[in-house]
């Protein structure tokens, strides 16, 4: 075994030096990389990984640094059915999570976990979440067997020497310990133990089970760590959005995966909208803070975009295209037989001989997808063209809106704004969304997913309502809620709204609202925009397109309230009276008709 510190011994944290040992002692890793986060190291792991068929090296002409892993195809999604939150009791994981009392998961764990990296490399990665050196950032240090995660947390996290100045000598940081084992579905486990920031997670080399800083520190691990501390941690993109006049306004909005959070974030205005400009904070996670200053400030706390490959094209997503040009990661998409990438969605015809995701020759139309539908790239945000200048401010933006959205087909208005805080944290936890790739399971299923945080809030849903609510009287400026819905359909199955570029819209709608210059038409569930208050210069659409896009019906409202219902009886006594009042008041509102 190599290595029991790194090469240059820059660790002044014995806890770190101790946890490591400790991991190597269980696991019995032939040697120990500390990953320092230097570009020769990333070059040496890139070639090594190439060497050992982990990636396959793309066309360096036509994408630069730009590399296909191909994974087991048993593990391409997250796995929530195996996903613990490991508190003390039942009650603090709440019925949303899976829970395992903390003895028992790192029992379990530790016996799959012995020996388990015999023969194998173990990489140290130590990473910084959020601007180095900022109050809002946290450090964690994931210890894995896998060269594919140690590659993905240079990109999605600032990984390195960085972190190690940054920790100095404190054992203050979330330890997580990753091992691939045999791959086998029956020993994949994700455990939580919010206690001890720690996280183990053993069986599965994808994205949201593997890459320890996205879902499980920075939303499970940080979504405790925020109701401890008086922060939120949520499932949401930061866009700032700048207007003709130069004024720019940042949003956070929280859809479930893959319902285009990416797309927003760096959406490209449609020509008719002159002078507008969108710029990328984040993408997927959000850390939200109050400031000194009464306002609600938001950090991105990634470095890099985990976005779903298929359906991103010129169309959806110029930006994101442009971005992938070069120093990314590609998993299971299709391979043309130059050495290129191509996914459905993408608007580019398929060559002939192309390969699919599992690297087998595809048949344009024998039935099967050339990509995985979860099929993902990996990419640094600095590749983005629209990033936001402010992404390393230590403070982050302030936050003027909030967004909850929904892939829905029916039901949930194109936009809405809530009443007040109180309603709109009612709006964010009644919300409904159909089940997509992203996650293992049945596709296309309404199910509650509160907040977009389903499987992400690390504790009880109950309390996580209460800390939502209690945040209120710390915000004197709280930010306007709303809810969007870009999937809703006509009978004929046809969007009913063209989405992508023209989202912006929706947003330039909210502005107006905040302020002041729009009166929207009151529901019984929120303000709506008149038709005429959305901008619709250089697009068409049919008026009972829009009417039918904006239209908030009693009858699909009152089976929304009933579902919601549900859950709040799920959940229990911890669901705050506040939002069981509201939802008492606007289902006998709806079954009475007076709506
Ligand atoms: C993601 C997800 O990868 O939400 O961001 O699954
Ligand atoms: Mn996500």
């Amino acid at each position: 075994m190599t290595s029991d510190s790194p090469a240059n011994n820059n660790v002044a944290s014995r806890a770190l030096v101790e946890w490591v040992a400790e991991s190597a002692r269980l696991t019995q890793p032939a040697n120990i990389v500390w990953c320092n986060g230097s570009s020769a190291e990333r070059e040496r792991l890139l070639g090594e990984a190439v060497k050992s068929g982990v990636l396959i090296r793309l066309n360096q002409r036509k994408r630069p640094g730009c590399y296909l892993h191909r994974s087991n195809p048993n593990d391409v999604a997250r796995t929530e059915q195996v996903t613990f939150v490991c508190t003390p009791s039942a009650h603090e994981a709440g019925v949303t999570n899976n829970w395992m009392a903390p003895d028992e998961a790192y029992r379990k764990l530790q016996k799959m976990l012995e020996g388990s990296m015999r023969g194998r490399t173990m990489y140290v990665i130590p990473y910084v979440m959020g601007p180095v050196g900022s109050p809002y950032a946290k450090i964690g240090v994931e210890i894995t067997d896998s060269i594919y995660v140690a590659l993905s947390m240079g990109i999605m996290t600032r990984m390195g020497d960085s972190a190690l100045s940054m920790l100095g000598d404190s054992d203050h940081f979330n330890r997580g310990l990753h091992c691939t084992l045999d791959l086998n579905p029956e020993r994949r486990f994700i455990c939580h133990f919010p206690q001890d920031n720690t996280i183990w997670s053993v069986g599965s080399g994808y994205g949201g089970n593997a890459l320890l800083s996205k879902k499980c520190f920075a939303l499970r691990i940080a979504s405790w760590l925020g109701r401890n501390e008086g922060w939120l941690a949520e499932h949401m993109l930061i866009v700032g959005v700048r207007n003709p006049e130069g004024h720019t306004r940042y949003i956070a909005a929280a859809f479930p995966s893959a319902c285009g959070k990416t797309n927003l974030a760096m959406l490209l205005p449609p020509p008719a909208l002159r002078g507008w400009k969108v710029f990328t904070v984040g993408d997927d996670i959000a850390w939200l803070r109050v400031g000194p200053d009464g306002r609600l400030w938001a950090i991105n706390p990634e470095n890099g975009y985990f976005g779903v490959a298929p359906g991103t094209s010129a169309r959806s997503n110029p930006n994101a295209m442009r971005m992938l040009g070069h120093d990314s990661i590609f998993t299971n998409v299709g391979m043309t037989p130059d050495g290129d990438v191509w996914w459905e969605g993408m608007d580019v015809e398929p060559p002939s001989d192309l390969l699919d995701w599992h690297g087998r020759k595809w048949q344009a139309g024998g039935g099967e997808r050339a990509a995985h539908p979860n099929s993902r790239f990996t990419t640094p945000i600095t590749n983005n063209p629209v990033l936001s200048p402010h992404v390393e401010d230590p403070c982050g933006v302030p936050i003027s809106a909030i967004v909850f959205g929904g892939r829905r087909a029916t039901t949930a208005p194109l936009v809405l704004e809530a009443k007040d805080w109180l309603h709109g944290v009612f709006i964010g936890a009644t919300m409904g969304s159909e089940t997509t790739a992203a996650a293992a399971g049945k596709v296309g299923v309404v199910r509650r997913d509160p907040m977009a945080m389903l499987p992400f809030a690390g504790y009880n849903m109950g309390d996580y309502w209460r800390h939502w609510l209690a945040m209120e009287s710390r915000i004197t400026e709280p930010p306007r809620i709303f809810m969007v819905n870009w999937f809703r359909k006509a009978d004929n199955g046809a969007f009913l709204w063209p989405g992508y570029g023209e989202n912006l819209r929706v947003l330039k709608w909210m502005l107006d609202r905040i302020d002041g210059q729009v009166a929207g038409r009151p529901t019984f569930l929120g303000t709506v925009p008149e038709p005429a208050e959305i901008d619709l210069s250089g697009l068409e659409i049919a008026p009972e397109q829009l009417s039918h896009a904006l239209a908030v019906k009693t009858g699909e409202w009152k089976a929304e309230m009933a579902s919601a219902g549900e859950l709040f009886d799920r959940i229990g006594p911890s669901v705050p009276e506040e939002l069981r009042r509201l939802h008492r008041e606007l289902s006998s509102s709806l079954e009475s008709g007076a709506t």
